[in-house]
């Protein structure tokens, strides 16, 4: 029988730094979760830095893996999360465990973050898509990206209607009950068609919009949902696992059916945060390296933005 307190969490480890499980895992255990971590890559660091390598677990030791935990009894997690999974071979053999595990106790709590690109591209290898898509019915929440949204349901996300539709279609078409859409760049369209109170951001703020959907039963008027929408101040500069340590947060404080915006609202408040941190962290770096990176190679000074740019996960302990 599912531990009512184990989450399995599948994800890319790096030696060095805060993303996937280094982002994820930690913060977890912070909230009381324990935590079996399975590792689909093994890289030194995460690819902003331009230098990176390492295994990635092939589809084969996954399956070796699953088995010997399933062997000894091992596999009873009352909740799932998968994140950055590299190639569709390692993403089929973790979609047999997920199905498995959901045929066995359909009341696993399974977070699927679709992760498979932002801003336009993607950066997995294209026929992850439709097995993403085919696995979304055995998910409970997902939390994709504006753009991830795009490519599972083909609707360009350009007003609050497209967002509507869009998530019709999780919700109706594909069958997932929760959907945390992590973050939507607001266009001067999209932000006057939300109505934040007055005074609430300043007007050179650049917004993103968290927006959270829980399907709700069929009524006289058909399916309806659930929404809230989070505003949030845009903190500038490029960061990395912010997605990963978000989908963590949401599973850790989703307490099932009617929790979602309670959720939600916890990670956005947490993450935020930790940005702030991460961003002042960082500008105190460069005031300082400023001199020695005026000479320096392109990519040195790449490698040392990126490292001042880690998630301060360890410090905000306390936050989390
Ligand atoms: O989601 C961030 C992330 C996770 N895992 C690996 C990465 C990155 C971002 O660069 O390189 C391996």
């Amino acid at each position: 029988t599912p531990d009512p307190r184990r989450v399995l969490s599948i994800q890319s480890h790096v030696v060095s730094g805060y993303v996937g499980g280094k982002a994820a895992v930690f913060p977890m255990q912070l909230l009381g979760w324990d935590v079996d971590v399975v590792n689909t890559v093994n890289f030194s660091n995460h690819s902003g830095y331009g230098r990176f390598g390492g295994p990635r677990t092939d589809a084969s030791d996954l399956a070796t893996i699953f088995s010997y935990l399933e062997q000894n009894g091992l596999l009873q997690p009352s909740r799932v999360l998968t994140g950055y999974i590299p190639n569709a071979k390692s993403l089929e053999v973790i979609a047999d465990v997920i199905r498995k595990l959901k045929t066995r106790h359909p009341e696993i709590i399974y977070l699927l973050d679709p992760v498979m690109g932002d801003a336009g591209k993607l950066y997995v290898s294209p026929d992850v898509v439709p097995l993403y898509r085919a696995l979304l019915s055995c998910a409970t929440v997902i939390t994709p990206n504006y753009f991830e949204v795009e490519v599972l349901t083909g609707v360009a996300l350009t007003s609050a209607d497209n967002l509507r539709e869009a998530l019709d279609k999780l919700h109706t078409g594909f069958g997932v009950p929760h959907v945390v859409v992590s973050s939507i760049p607001l266009s001067a369209a999209l932000r006057a068609s939300v109505p934040f109170p007055p005074g609430t951001f300043s007007a050179d703020d650049d917004l993103l919009l968290c927006v959270c959907s829980s399907r709700r039963g069929e009524g006289k008027e058909g399916a309806s949902s659930d929404v809230y929408a989070f505003g949030i101040a845009q903190i500038p500069g490029y960061f990395s696992g912010v997605g990963d340590l978000f989908s963590a947060l949401v599973l850790a404080h989703f307490d099932g059916d009617g929790s979602l915006g309670k959720a939600t609202g916890l990670a956005v408040g947490t993450v935020h945060r930790i940005l702030r941190d991460t961003a002042a962290h960082s500008a105190e770096g460069a005031t300082e390296s400023t001199d020695s990176e005026l000479d320096a190679a392109d990519v040195e000074r790449r490698v040392r933005r990126m490292r001042r740019r880690e998630l301060r996960v360890i410090q905000n302990a306390g936050v989390i």
